[in-house]
């Protein structure tokens, strides 16, 4: 399998990583307008040297709960970031879901653009389809500030399949081609815990769209949820599930850490290249 993003195309074979770069003051200590864009640029290259074939870079906060974020603030978050990526050897993605973020971030040269909301924004779809980019279109239930306030599915696995299935038709209508979609169940945004070990367990629904099936685990709720730790401590936990993912037929995992998180990949498709 390959995603055409752009200029660039990923080739899908065996799993690749999505390195997450997270553009908010509150994610560097220090705030800081200046001392954020130095962190990010330190943090895009870091994730470029450890491995990752995709640099996701994000300047809104969907964790949940978490308050918007002005649009020209995200712009002014995110450019800088996009800009220093753009000239390195890796596909760079826009984690946004505004039209005047993806004009900006198109016009600057990203690949892709990743939105949790399914370019379901006004202008979003017609944005996106403007340039030649790559999308991944991800599920979720609600608006981040209220997601998580009991979260209810007759057949999660169902509903969120026929989401993504009618989102993929929305982009096809609108000039993307499918070579060009990959698609996301978006663990943990409006889902419980049972929800999120649903979509894990029924992850070949999704991979029987023949798109490219991204997902993101990494450090989310649910490793809270099973094993007991904090934000730091999830890094087992996170690796064990884009390792499970892996193996279930997901052909990129979103992370935090690259360097391990390729490490399981290697296995997974050294095992996989076994199989074939
Ligand atoms: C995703 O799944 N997620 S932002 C809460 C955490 C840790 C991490 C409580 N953008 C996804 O990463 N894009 C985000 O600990 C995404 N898929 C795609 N395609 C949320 C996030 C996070 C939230």
């Amino acid at each position: 399998m390959k995603l055409i993003c752009g200029s660039r195309t990923l080739d899908l074979r065996s799993p690749v990583v999505m390195g997450i770069v997270n553009v908010t003051p509150d994610s560097f200590s220090d705030g800081g307008a200046f001392r954020t864009a130095a962190a990010a640029a330190a943090r895009v290259e870091r994730v470029v040297e450890e491995g990752a074939a995709i640099v996701d870079i994000g300047g809104e906060s969907t964790r949940p709960g978490a308050a918007p974020v002005a649009v020209a603030e995200e712009i002014d978050r995110v450019m800088p970031a996009i800009e220093r990526a753009v000239r390195l050897p890796v596909v760079v993605s826009v984690d946004t879901s505004r039209p005047e973020v993806i004009r900006a971030a198109i016009a600057a040269g990203v690949h892709l653009v990743n939105d949790v909301r399914a370019l379901t924004v006004p202008g979003a779809l017609e944005a996106a389809a403007a340039g030649p980019v790559g999308i991944c279109v991800m599920h979720a239930r609600g608006e981040p500030a209220v997601m998580q306030d009991n979260p209810r599915y007759e057949d999660v696995v169902a509903e969120v399949d026929a989401f993504l299935g009618a989102r993929v038709a929305a982009c096809v209508a609108a000039g993307i081609g499918r070579e060009r979609i990959a698609i996301d169940p978006g663990f943990g945004f409006g889902k419980t815990l049972a929800h999120n070990l649903a979509l894990l367990r029924r992850l070949d629904v999704f991979a029987a769209q023949c798109l490219p099936l991204l997902v993101g685990l990494s450090r989310k709720r649910m490793i809270g949820e099973l094993t007991g730790r904090g934000i730091d401590g999830r890094l087992a936990g996170s690796v064990a599930l884009a390792t499970i993912a892996a193996l279930r037929g997901a052909s990129i995992v979103r992370v935090h850490d690259v360097a391990a998180t390729l490490d399981a990949l290697r296995l997974v498709a050294a095992l996989q290249e076994s199989e074939t």
